[in-house]
């Protein structure tokens, strides 16, 4: 018989490690979403995390990379900025982010949290950084709680 018990990770971060990686490019925006991660890793009382600051978007994926081959942490947080300038250099920089990031997570079986904005303007990425859009280091904070919990309570097969 079908198990109709639905699973879903609680937003519960005591006994959850967490790293957060973060860029410095345009730390006018990132500062505000490491503002935003540290709320909500203190409203889900999250057990202990470590932040890494990396130079930009585009080298967030091999520190992430050798954080998750760590074993250290439960998730890996990756917050970043990506804006778009005169010439499409952005496009490559938050593209290879993106895939970077996902392949981390799928080649380690650590999640690993999208936080980098993506945006056309500064307001834009203001916006999603403690304004108008909310604060998404907040959200992608309570992403990793929830996907963390989530694959320590899946069924082992
Ligand atoms: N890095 C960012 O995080 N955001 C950007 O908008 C950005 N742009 O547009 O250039 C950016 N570039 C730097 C990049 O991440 C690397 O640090 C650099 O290319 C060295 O590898």
């Amino acid at each position: 018989m079908a198990n109709e018990t639905p699973y879903e990770g609680q937003l519960d971060g005591s006994g959850l490690s967490l790293a957060i990686v973060i860029s410095r490019f345009n730390d006018f925006v990132t500062e505000k979403l490491l503002v935003g991660a540290q709320e909500a890793l203190q409203r889900h009382a999250v057990g202990q995390h470590d932040v890494f600051w990396v130079p930009g978007s585009f080298e967030i994926p091999v520190v992430a990379k050798r954080l998750a081959e760590s074993g250290r942490y439960h998730a890996i947080v990756c917050l970043g900025a990506v804006i778009r300038h005169e010439t499409d250099h952005h496009l490559y920089v938050g593209g290879q982010a993106a895939q970077g990031i996902q392949r981390v997570a799928l080649d380690s079986g650590v999640p690993c949290i999208f936080g980098v904005l993506t945006c056309d303007t500064e307001e834009q990425a203001l916006e999603r950084a403690g304004g108008k859009h909310g604060n998404k280091g907040f959200e992608a904070v309570e992403s990793a709680v929830r996907v963390a919990n989530l694959l320590r309570t899946l069924p082992a097969d």
